[in-house]
């Protein structure tokens, strides 16, 4: 497969359709026009004002560039794997009836081999007669001739050979099948095309020479004209001599007749197959033309019950938009740990850029992920970077620094030239850390559409080894520090006389302080012989240093002991115990000591959600003389 063909003389070739249309006011171009394109039975440039499969294959990636003339808006021209490295469809879903997503493909010799497809071809030319959008597309055949059928899909979806035998896309209503049979003699016998509707009969039949007729002239079959038209709304053609292969614009022509392959300088008869469509006829004037990929096909029939063979796709962009979404990375500020410690502000900037030549209109971007509401979650546009391709939308459709609703559209240019691209630039605080999200774009190709006509998504997933993702640091850590109270006396125990004996009197204060830049929650502090109150079930204390709310609900650390609130530990305060005996039981007056250890533990609000813990121990000398 290979990309499409870089279009690198878009001035020339925009002047070239100039031209012909000043030179050819008058005269009713069409689809079946040599002037825009060589429906001639060869793949040979004849040097005319049109262009031929020669002057497309000269552009191609690899190609040679030896010949100016090119008026194709896009093209590409796909060389096909050949025998058993060839990938061809296969399985019972493979059928035009069906969805891509059910069609099938594997690796494996086509058979029979009239059904090999060495190369296949497509090109779009704006007809200046009457502005339509006239589609050419073709392919040779590797395999000795006879009766064949071919067909060539053009999706508004990008279309690709996925993984595990499937297809990556999907059909999209609009996309255009056309089918066709060659048969003895190198004569077109047959050209239907259809629409893709959806529904239980998704396929539309357009046009087709079983109902309409057709006329033929040469090598060349075209549909009679349909009733109100004055051109034809297909045509085709196909060798019925031998022709040759335009080299050294082509890449190598394999051909093979029961022996091996072997390069040909020659098309045998109905090997080249190439045709065009009328698409502003079949998509009716003022529709959206705009396709992304092309698929030539081989199959049994023309009948949308035939079997399917070979295939070549690629992409074709004719139009086309893609979305990409990332993290800025800005130390300090994007991805960071907002002062409350419970959200994390992100800076992402979302690129929609126009990789095909024409220009997108109505440029769109849709926040999917739930913002607002009660959860939160609030991204505003800080700024849009136009760049030298596009052109503002009305400010009032792009709101500045404003909380952006789930799933509203918001425009952010009015135009986007081909080749170029639009940065939009978001700040965003939300809980997740980190923001795993999802954008649309959307845009038309077409100003005067009702809908957009492109809609492309992109979701910023974890571990996908895409760098588009990042995480605020969070440093969760919790300290706790327990002192003896000193008593009236100056001593930290106190001798007091019970009705059980004289008992050890001994408090404490302990502090439990966040220490690190996220919120904590879940306060649990234990220590056995003092059970101290916390102050709830649900104490939380925010990051270090921030203090938010009234003293002692929102502080970054709690006093316990400390009663009244007010910061120390007063008179008569602490968290106290009596005792009958000395730790360990110590007999020497001037050793013995009243102490313990608390632990202490809570849940960061953020990241992984493993309790923090720290300990502290404090022992109360009876004497005085130690701590
Ligand atoms: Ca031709
Ligand atoms: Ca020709
Ligand atoms: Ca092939
Ligand atoms: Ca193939």
């Amino acid at each position: 497969m290979r990309i499409p063909v870089p279009r690198t003389r878009n001035g020339r070739a925009a002047a070239c359709v100039i031209a012909l249309g000043a030179l050819l006011p008058l005269i009713a171009l069409s689809v079946s026009n040599s002037n825009i394109f060589e429906l001639d039975g060869d793949a040979s440039y004849s040097g005319g004002p049109g262009d031929d499969w020669q002057n497309i294959a000269d552009d191609r990636t690899g190609g040679p560039g030896l010949i100016a003339q090119d008026n194709a808006l896009v093209s590409t021209f796909l060389t096909d794997g050949l025998d058993a490295t060839d990938t061809g469809f296969t399985g019972g879903g493979s059928k035009d009836v069906n969805d891509v997503t059910q069609w099938q493909n594997q690796m494996s010799a086509v058979s029979p081999l009239k059904n090999e497809i060495g190369h296949a071809f497509a090109a779009a030319y704006n007809d200046p007669s009457n502005d339509h959008l006239l589609v050419y597309f073709g392919l040779d055949r590797s395999g000795s001739g006879g009766n064949a059928a071919t067909g060539f899909w053009f999706f508004k979806d990008k279309v690709s050979v996925g993984a595990n035998g499937k297809f990556i896309g999907k059909h999209t209503v609009g996309d255009i099948l056309i089918t066709s049979d060659y048969v003895t003699g190198g004569k077109i016998g047959e050209i239907n095309v259809f629409r893709w509707v959806g529904g239980a009969k998704p396929l539309q039949v357009v046009g087709s020479s079983s109902t309409g007729g057709g006329t033929t002239s040469g090598d060349r079959f075209c549909l009679n004209n349909a009733s109100g038209q004055t051109t034809p709304l297909a045509c085709a053609a196909s060798n019925s001599s031998v022709v040759p292969v335009p080299y050294p614009q082509w890449s190598d022509y394999l051909y093979k007749d029961g022996g091996a392959f072997t390069k040909l300088n020659n098309f045998p008869l109905r090997t080249l197959y190439e045709g065009g469509v009328d698409l502003t006829q079949v998509v009716g004037t003022g529709a959206s033309t705009c396709f992304a990929s092309f698929m030539g096909m081989t199959r049994t029939s023309a009948s949308t019950s035939a079997q399917l063979k070979d295939f070549a796709v690629g992409d074709f962009g004719l139009c086309d938009m893609s979305v990409a979404k990332a993290c800025v990375l800005d130390p300090g500020v994007s991805p960071a740990v907002n002062a409350d410690g419970i959200s994390v502000h992100t800076k992402f900037k979302v690129t929609i850029s126009n990789p095909s030549g024409g220009t997108l209109r109505d440029v769109q971007f849709v926040e999917t992920a739930s913002l607002g509401g009660t959860s939160g979650r609030v991204c505003k546009i800080a700024s849009v970077s136009l760049g030298s391709g596009g052109t503002a939308a009305s400010p009032t459709a792009t709101p500045l620094n404003t909380a952006l609703v789930t799933g509203t559209a918001y425009e952010v240019a009015d135009s986007l030239a081909g080749h170029s691209s639009i940065d939009v630039n978001l700040a965003c605080d939300t809980f997740d850390n980190p923001f795993l999200n999802k954008v649309e774009a959307r845009s038309k190709t077409a100003a005067s559409l009702a809908e957009p006509d492109l809609i492309r998504s992109y979701e910023i997933k974890a571990d996908d080894d895409v760098a588009d993702e990042c995480a605020a640091t969070v440093s969760p850590t919790i300290n706790v520090t327990k002192t003896c109270v000193t008593n009236l006396d100056g001593n930290k125990v106190s001798l007091v006389n019970t009705s059980s004996g004289m008992k050890a009197h001994v408090c404490f204060s302990i502090e439990v302080t966040n220490t690190g830049n996220v919120q904590l929650n879940d306060l649990f502090v234990a220590d056995p012989k003092i059970a101290p109150d916390v102050g709830g079930t649900a104490v939380n204390l925010v990051p270090a240093g921030t203090n938010l709310g009234p003293a002692g609900s929102s502080t970054d650390s709690k006093l316990l002991g400390d009663t009244n609130h007010n910061g120390v530990i007063d008179d008569g305060e602490g968290l106290c115990f009596d005792a009958t005996a000395p730790d360990s039981n110590v007999t020497n007056p001037e050793l013995a000591e009243f102490g313990n250890r608390v632990d202490v533990a809570a849940v960061p609000a953020l990241g992984n959600a493993t309790p923090q813990t720290s300990f502290a121990t404090a022992s109360c000398p009876l004497c005085g003389g130690h701590e």
